[in-house]
């Protein structure tokens, strides 16, 4: 296996067919230049892959502190989704705010993917500054978005592939 560098770089054919797949994805509206970008890269990723458009969820939430709730609410409310994809972008301030939420959504994704016993993927950008998230939204080293609708497609594909053992 090669190194990856790229967010966006990945194996073309290592990544299933989503033609039946049902896909949802909770987008946080703070930093909503950079979070509109990945979710963009998510779904036209989602599309590549046969993912019907209408099997395709899109909501959104205030902050990405709230991207655990609303993925909680989406497998609570529609549990024929096979994964959730969550979508921020929490920037370094002068405050330790930055790691509260850090901490809290990714402790709250992995209970919500446990909970519901569904992938609940991590396409949050914790980044020092504006262009670190630049770089990482379709920039430089690729786009977030891309990387968790590739990881949804795998993570679906193995849990099919596991209940069919
Ligand atoms: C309050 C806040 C701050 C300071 N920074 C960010 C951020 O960089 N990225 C983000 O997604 N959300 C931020 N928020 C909002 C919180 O996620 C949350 O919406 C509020 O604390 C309300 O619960």
């Amino acid at each position: 296996m090669t190194k990856k560098t790229n967010l966006s770089d990945y194996d073309p054919t290592t990544v299933p067919s989503g033609a039946d797949y049902r896909i949802g994805i909770v987008v946080a509206e703070w930093n909503s230049d950079i979070t509109n970008a990945l979710a963009e890269g998510a779904l036209q990723t989602l599309l590549q892959y046969n993912v019907a458009e209408n099997n395709i969820h899109i909501v959104h939430v205030p902050g990405s502190f709230e991207l655990t709730t609303g993925a909680d609410l989406m497998l609570h409310n529609n549990p024929k989704l096979d994964a959730v994809i969550c979508i921020g972008c929490v920037i370094q301030g002068e405050t330790r705010h930055f790691d509260f939420i850090c901490e809290a959504v990714s402790q709250g994704i992995t209970n919500v993917a446990l909970k519901h016993e569904r992938p609940v993927i991590f396409s949050l950008l914790t980044t020092n500054n504006m262009q670190q998230a630049i770089d990482r939204a379709g920039g430089k080293h690729g786009n977030k978005g891309v990387e968790g609708a590739v990881t949804a497609l795998k993570m679906v594909s193995l849990q099919r592939n596991l209940e069919n053992k």
